[in-house]
């Protein structure tokens, strides 16, 4: 099992679009083993992003992200890498495919709604970034558990 990090973003959160989104990934079949709302602070928010931090965006991306609230989730799943960034689709929403998060509500790159994890590593890495371990219930069973996975 892959685990992603996902958040509805500060755009997400204001334009009542949590639940949305969150339906769109309990629909896919992946399970939530952490959520909570935050406002991220600066240097969670850095951190996050770090890998963008020589990017000209870099600056406009950390004041977005810290500029209200977000949800976060951690998600579990078969291929949950995969599975979550097709759900959100390409970044620059005006390339998203109609059906995606972002081809279904974004315009701009700027604000397009969502973040997930783009590896494994990444995942697991963010994960602990945003969650403490006790936040987190790994490996709950759910009762349709068999139905979505083989
Ligand atoms: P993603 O969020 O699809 O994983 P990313 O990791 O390449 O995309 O970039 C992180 C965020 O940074 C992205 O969601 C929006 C912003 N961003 C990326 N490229 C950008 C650009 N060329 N101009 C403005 N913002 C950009
Ligand atoms: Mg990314």
């Amino acid at each position: 099992m892959e685990r992603t990090l996902i958040i509805v973003k500060p755009d997400a959160v204001q334009r009542g679009l949590t639940g949305e989104i969150i339906k769109r990934f309990e629909q896919r079949g992946l399970k939530i083993i952490g959520i909570k709302l935050l406002q991220v602070d600066r240097e969670l928010a850095e951190t996050h992003y770090d890998v963008h931090r020589e990017r000209p965006f870099f600056a406009g991306l950390v004041e977005y992200i810290i500029s209200a609230p977000v949800v976060v989730m951690a998600l579990e799943g078969s291929d949950a890498i995969a599975a979550a960034r097709t759900t959100i689709g390409a970044t620059s929403p005006s390339l998203a495919a109609a059906g995606t998060i972002r081809g279904d509500y974004a315009l701009e790159i700027g604000r397009n709604l969502v973040h997930g994890s783009d590896s494994v590593e990444n995942g697991e890495i963010e994960i602990a970034n945003f969650f403490a371990e006790s936040e987190l219930c790994g490996g709950w069973a759910r009762a349709v558990d068999s139905w979505v996975f083989e």
